[in-house]
Formats: C-alpha cells, sequence, structure tokens
C-alpha cells in the first residue's frame, strides 16, 4: 500500500488491486478537424492532458498496472443510440451522420478511435460504451472483478461528463475513484474545476482527486515487480 496525498484526505492504494482507466480520449473528441471542434469547441482546453495521460500511461505499465481504455460510440446500425441522445442539442450534424473523421461516434470512424498518443497497447482492454458512464450497457464491471480490481484512477475527457458520470457509477459499485486532475479535461475550464471539486467535496462523496505527480510515486510501490495482469 502507498499513500497518495489526495483530497479530501490521503488515499491508500493497493497497485495490486488498482487499475487506470484512461476515459474517452478519442479524435473526434480531442482533434482539431474533429467533431468537437466542428461544434465550436476549442480542442486546445482538452489537449493539454494528453502530455500528463502519457507520464501517467507510462508509469502505469511499468508498473504493471491493469490499464482500461474507453470510447464512447454506437454500433454501425446506431440500434443502441437512444433517439433522445441522437435528437440532443438539434445539431447541424448528428451522432451517426458523416462527420469529419467518419460516422460520429459510431465504432467504426476514424473519430471514434483513440488519440495515437495514447493508442492502446495489445492486451489492454478497451471498453465501448453507448452511454456517458463506462459501466453503462458493458462487461467493465466484470472484467474489474474478476481481476480482483477495487480502486480506480480515473482520467480523461471530460471532465464533468464522461469522467464524472464513470466515478459515480464506480462510487455505487463500492470502486475508491481517484481522479488524476490534470490528466482530465473539459471544453468548458470551469465545469473542470467545479466538477473536481464535486468528487472530493463532502468528504469525498464520489471519491477522490489528486495531481497526476502525486498519484505516480504510489505506483511504484517499493517490492512491486511490474509485468501485465
Ligand atoms: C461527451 C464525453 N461529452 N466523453 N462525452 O459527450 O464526455
Amino acid at each position: 500500500m502507498a499513500l497518495i496525498n489526495a483530497e479530501p484526505y490521503s488515499l491508500d492504494l493497493d497497485p495490486l488491486r488498482a487499475a487506470l482507466i484512461i476515459i474517452d480520449m478519442q479524435r473526434d473528441f480531442l482533434e482539431p478537424g474533429g467533431f468537437g471542434a466542428a461544434l465550436g469547441n476549442d480542442v486546445s482546453l482538452l489537449r493539454w492532458t494528453i502530455a500528463p495521460c502519457r507520464q501517467l500511461l507510462a508509469q502505469a505499465r511499468m508498473a504493471g498496472l491493469t490499464v482500461i481504455h474507453t470510447r464512447e460510440g454506437h454500433r454501425p446500425d446506431l440500434a443502441d443510440l437512444p433517439p433522445t441522445k441522437k435528437a440532443c442539442g438539434r445539431l447541424p450534424v448528428a451522432l451517426g451522420d458523416a462527420g469529419p473523421m467518419g460516422r460520429i461516434l459510431v465504432r467504426s470512424g476514424d473519430g471514434h478511435d483513440i488519440i495515437p498518443e495514447l493508442y492502446p497497447m495489445p492486451g489492454e482492454p478497451i471498453i465501448d460504451k453507448p452511454g456517458k458512464g463506462a459501466f453503462h450497457a458493458t462487461d467493465l464491471d466484470a472484467l474489474l472483478k474478476n481481476r480482483g480490481i477495487a480502486q480506480l484512477i480515473v482520467c480523461g475527457v471530460t471532465t464533468e461528463v464522461c469522467v464524472h458520470t464513470t466515478v459515480r457509477e464506480a462510487n455505487d459499485r463500492g470502486y475508491e475513484c481517484v481522479v488524476a486532475a490534470d490528466c482530465a479535461g473539459s471544453y468548458f475550464p470551469e465545469f473542470h474545476e467545479i466538477g473536481l471539486r464535486m468528487i472530493a467535496a463532502q468528504g469525498g462523496i464520489f471519491g477522490w482527486i489528486a495531481p497526476s505527480a502525486d498519484i505516480i510515486p504510489a505506483l511504484a510501490e517499493p517490492g512491486r515487480s511490474g509485468g501485465c495482469r
């Protein structure tokens, strides 16, 4: 066990029972010319998370942690896309339509895939999720339980949407979550800040927050040999 200097108080991390989960670092959300940018968002507000995420990912891999990636997206026949989600926002281009990088948030288009900087290594599970939360309509819970994982280090985009929903779902299922604050981001900086504060408020109502620099030393727990699980 290793203590992470976190808010609202230190978290005892057991790297043998912890996983890193990277939420929706997909080209359509992060790349100039993708769906997010086409909607008028400033993707640079998400892109500053890439470097710290890469560092956290590299250290988690070196420490032999389970690393899980998620992608938000739908079946090509859109059978899992609720009409309410398709209609949401009355956007000029809707989910499932042809977008700048293939069909928007459909599990085939280039935009749906994970950015090259954080691309999964062979053997790292990818959870394709139709919703905001990574537990909804996926096998994530089974995967974690079968590996004996009880603690999640969470990063990705966006803080107040898919990161938040996943942390809330995980909390309800009994997982301890720490969000790596500098490895999560939002198109709305104020939502990022408030989103983090909401997690740690009220004695850590949904979990913990900590900078990645305070999480990384806990991964390299003395005596841990590393290697893939
Ligand atoms: C959104 C996400 N914002 N990954 N998705 O629709 O947060």
